[in-house]
């Protein structure tokens, strides 16, 4: 059975009055992740706002065992839980590794890729919020052309982001998805499909955040929803190597015109000093992505 707002289970995981910003999607992802676990998850964090979300030991906000690992070693850590579990004699949790674009674009690459590697059996979700917002929005290997940051103060960022969903590909996993705080149930049964999923499984969950990009906290939606709408972001999986778009982005394909760009720029502070080259830039780096995954899906 399809899941929708009305069956979605109303047991929570992730409870209200954590420390994340309003608005903040990583809050709302991250409480429909937990409810496609079922809660039957142990979840290892490195430093992000996710820190954050779950709180300072021993008051928390979540109800799942969590382990804080180093920056670079969340996936080395979920290999470490395994490895655990296995000599415990215990099956049943999912392990999971939930981590930031900079934690896994950057600094948890080299784990990610060798435990991808050997195939190691769990699920790592990266939701991006395309910078380092914990400490103040530095830029990462996820922050977009043009984008102002902390690092990138006057002409914001010189270069396009990596496809981090096309490297885990490259890996030969199983399962790999996007998803999007803006379709939490989209998000949900992604999740849900990668739990039941042996070897690694990668799900990147675009997460808007409106004091990082410079937007009122009150557009946290509408701003994930104009992103796939524009094609920034493009919701698909691909399961034992058969790709498929999903949601909104299914739908576009179907109607056949992607909105321009420049609406979505103009919404958010950090693009205010993008120049016309750049934009330029940004609509062929979209058009050139979504071409590819129309070509994909035999569009
Ligand atoms: C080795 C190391 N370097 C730097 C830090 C400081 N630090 C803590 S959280 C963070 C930002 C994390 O960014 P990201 O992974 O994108 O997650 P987000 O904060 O955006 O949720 C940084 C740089 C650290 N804890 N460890
Ligand atoms: S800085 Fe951004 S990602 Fe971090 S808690 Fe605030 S809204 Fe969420």
């Amino acid at each position: 059975m399809k899941t929708t707002a009305v069956n979605l289970t109303e047991k929570e995981y992730a409870l209200p009055g954590n420390r994340t910003c309003p608005g903040c999607a990583l809050s709302l992802a991250y409480r429909h992740i937990l409810k496609a676990l079922e809660g039957q998850a142990i979840v290892t964090v490195p430093p992000s706002c996710l820190t954050v979300l779950h709180g300072m030991y021993p008051i928390t906000s979540v109800t799942v065992p969590c382990v804080n690992t180093p920056f670079a070693s969340a996936a080395a850590s979920a290999t470490g839980l395994l490895a655990g579990l296995k000599a415990l004699g215990r099956e049943g949790p999912t392990v999971v590794a939930v981590a930031g674009d900079g934690g896994t674009y950057d600094i948890g690459i080299q784990a990610l890729s060798a435990a991808a590697e050997r195939q190691t059996d769990f699920l790592y979700i990266c939701y991006d919020n395309e910078g380092y917002m914990n400490t103040g929005n530095q830029r990462s290997g996820s922050t977009p052309l043009g984008a102002i940051s902390g690092t990138t103060p006057v002409l914001g960022k010189q270069q396009n982001p990596k496809d981090i969903v096309a490297i885990m590909e490259a890996h030969g996993i199983p399962y790999v998805a996007t998803a999007n705080a803006s379709y939490p149930l989209d998000l949900y049964e992604k999740v849900k499909k990668a739990r039941a999923i042996r070897g690694t499984r990668f799900i990147h969950v675009f997460s808007p955040c409106p004091p990082g990009w410079s937007f009122p906290f009150n557009n946290t939606i509408s701003i994930g929803k104009l992103a796939v709408e524009i094609g920034w972001v493009i919701l698909y999986e691909v399961e034992d190597g058969v790709f498929r778009l999903t949601s909104a982005s299914e739908s576009i394909a179907k109607q056949g015109n992607l909105k321009p760009l420049r609406e979505y720029l103009g919404q958010q502070g950090r693009f205010r000093n993008i120049t016309e080259e750049q934009i330029e830039a940004l609509q062929r780096w979209v058009n050139a992505r979504w071409k590819r995954c129309l070509d994909r899906a035999g569009n």
